[in-house]
């Protein structure tokens, strides 16, 4: 077991990342957090009030020699960030400041935090529930803006609230219909079969809104794939580098010259654009460029987009547009490369005759990888796209454990519906119900198995 269940040791780390910076953040959080940090920061009154700062010498334990001059923020038992009394010192920034201090305050009897730490006290102080804990870590590791607010939204506690409210309509129903089964029961009108049917049906589709929302919400958190594909020497590295702006692909004249997957990120409209660059598709008796090969295709089947990469300039282009073509896959692009060599325009006017038959011109792109004419328009095209993700204004599931919990309940609804129809004892109905009930305390952390918030608090990192 990770973390010790009743723990009360006052913990200490440091709370800014590790390295250079103008200021270093220690964060000491117990019951002791105050009289341990007083026997460094003797200039620490006995009686700190809460949220406010103070200014001093922090000194070594044995020999009161000074170590940086910091200032140290202070939150009462109750009023800060982990429920318990905090202490914050800011120092220099600088390893060996930081690293000195924490050493003098392990001295001083407190213990290395672990990872996650302080924001497992938050949720075990009931500072926070299990959503918002784990939206804690989605804020610090979102890559763009869109992801940090949504993270954001959740850490708010919107996301926890539309579970809160799944968890009283499941308490409602279930109180109805056990009002049906005990007469009793007081203070309670009797509701109809039919209308318990009704809100539990109304229950499930705002509880299906939720599901539907992950795909969305997990291309705001991991982003767009985008493969780029096609036959050998298409340009397919070219077109990486020049949508990346960087040389990260290896380009040479010789057809089969990338082997493994190649990626690069972008940020478009604040969705993070994965592209990756993928070994040229052709038959072959080479077993480095075979193995290269299934990796395309495995590429191609992660993909949200899939960019077919063709060099018109080849005699049998058309070739491989009808291969592309017959694929049928959804999303899927033409990316004509090189019209760079096309001065006249004859080249696209061809082009684009010989495969007006097949009805994909709204999916053909003329462009250059070499000069990066037409890539603009590519970028639009994804920005479009990404745009129908936007869900600044609504809530999204973005974690895989919300979304299989969501599903657990749905399928107890399911089934209880099944037995409302079929005019089941009411005790089998409140079965599944208490059941739905459970898993919603499982989602919100009100229950729950030590593995699950082991490895929840596992993926933080050190002082958060
Ligand atoms: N003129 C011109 N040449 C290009 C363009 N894009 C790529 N090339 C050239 O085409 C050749 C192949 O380019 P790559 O980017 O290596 O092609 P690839 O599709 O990655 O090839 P493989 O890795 O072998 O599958 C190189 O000589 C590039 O300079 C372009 O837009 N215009
Ligand atoms: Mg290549």
């Amino acid at each position: 077991m990770y973390f010790k269940a009743g723990d009360d040791d006052t913990i200490c780390a440091l709370s800014t990342a590790p390295g250079t910076g103008g200021i270093a953040v220690i964060r000491i959080s117990g019951n002791q957090a105050l009289q341990l940090t007083r026997k460094i920061c003797r200039f620490l009154p006995e009686k700190a009030e809460s949220h406010r700062i103070y200014f001093g010498n922090c000194r070594a334990l044995e020999n009161g020699e000074p170590i940086d001059e910091v200032v140290v923020s202070y939150f009462a038992d109750g009023r800060s960030f982990t429920g318990e009394e905090t202490a914050e010192i800011s120092c220099h920034g600088g390893q060996v400041i930081s690293t000195a201090i924490l050493k003098e305050l392990v001295k001083t009897g407190c213990r290395m935090a672990r990872r996650g730490e302080f924001t497992y006290r938050a949720f075990m102080n009931g500072r926070l529930d299990l959503v918002q804990a784990e939206s804690v870590l989605s804020l610090i590791e979102s890559q763009t803006q869109k992801s940090a607010k949504v993270a954001l939204r959740q850490l708010q506690g919107r996301l926890s609230s539309d579970f809160s409210a799944i968890e009283n309509d499941l308490l409602w129903i279930l109180a109805h219909l056990e009002a049906s089964i005990d007469f009793s029961t007081e203070g309670l009108e009797t509701i109809s079969p039919s209308a318990l049917a009704e809100k539990t049906i109304g229950l499930q589709s705002q509880i299906q809104k939720l599901i539907s929302s992950y795909q969305k919400g997990r291309l705001i958190k991991e982003g767009l794939q985008v493969a780029l594909v096609g036959r050998p020497n298409a340009g397919k590295s070219s077109l990486l580098n020049a949508l990346l702006k960087e040389d990260r692909a290896i380009v040479t004249a010789h057809a089969g010259t990338t082997r493994d997957l190649v990626e690069g990120q972008i940020s478009l409209n604040g969705i993070p654009v994965t592209f990756v660059d993928t070994a040229g598709l052709r038959e072959t008796e080479n077993e480095v460029e075979r193995i290269g090969i299934e990796r395309s295709r495995l590429a191609m089947d992660r993909a949200d987009f899939v960019f077919y990469v063709i060099d018109p300039t080849q005699e049998d282009w058309v070739e491989d547009v009808e291969t592309f073509y017959a694929e049928q896959r959804p999303n899927s692009f033409f990316l004509f490369n090189k019209s760079d060599l096309d001065k006249d325009g004859q080249l696209k006017n061809s082009t684009l005759k010989s495969i007006e038959y097949m009805e994909i011109l709204g999916r053909v792109f003329w462009i250059s990888a070499v000069t990066s004419s037409g890539l603009d328009v590519v970028e639009t095209m994804i920005a479009e796209h990404a745009k129908a993700l936007d869900s600044e204004n609504s809530n999204v599931v973005t974690q895989a454990r919300h979304l299989e919990l969501l599903e657990k309940i749905q399928s107890c609804l399911a089934s209880a519906l099944g037995l409302m129809r079929e005019d089941s004892s009411p005790e089998f109905i409140a079965f599944e119900l208490q059941e739905a009930i459970r898993v919603v305390h499982e989602l919100l952390g009100k229950e729950f198995d030590e593995q699950v918030i082991d490895r929840i608090f596992k993926e933080f990192c050190l002082g958060k």
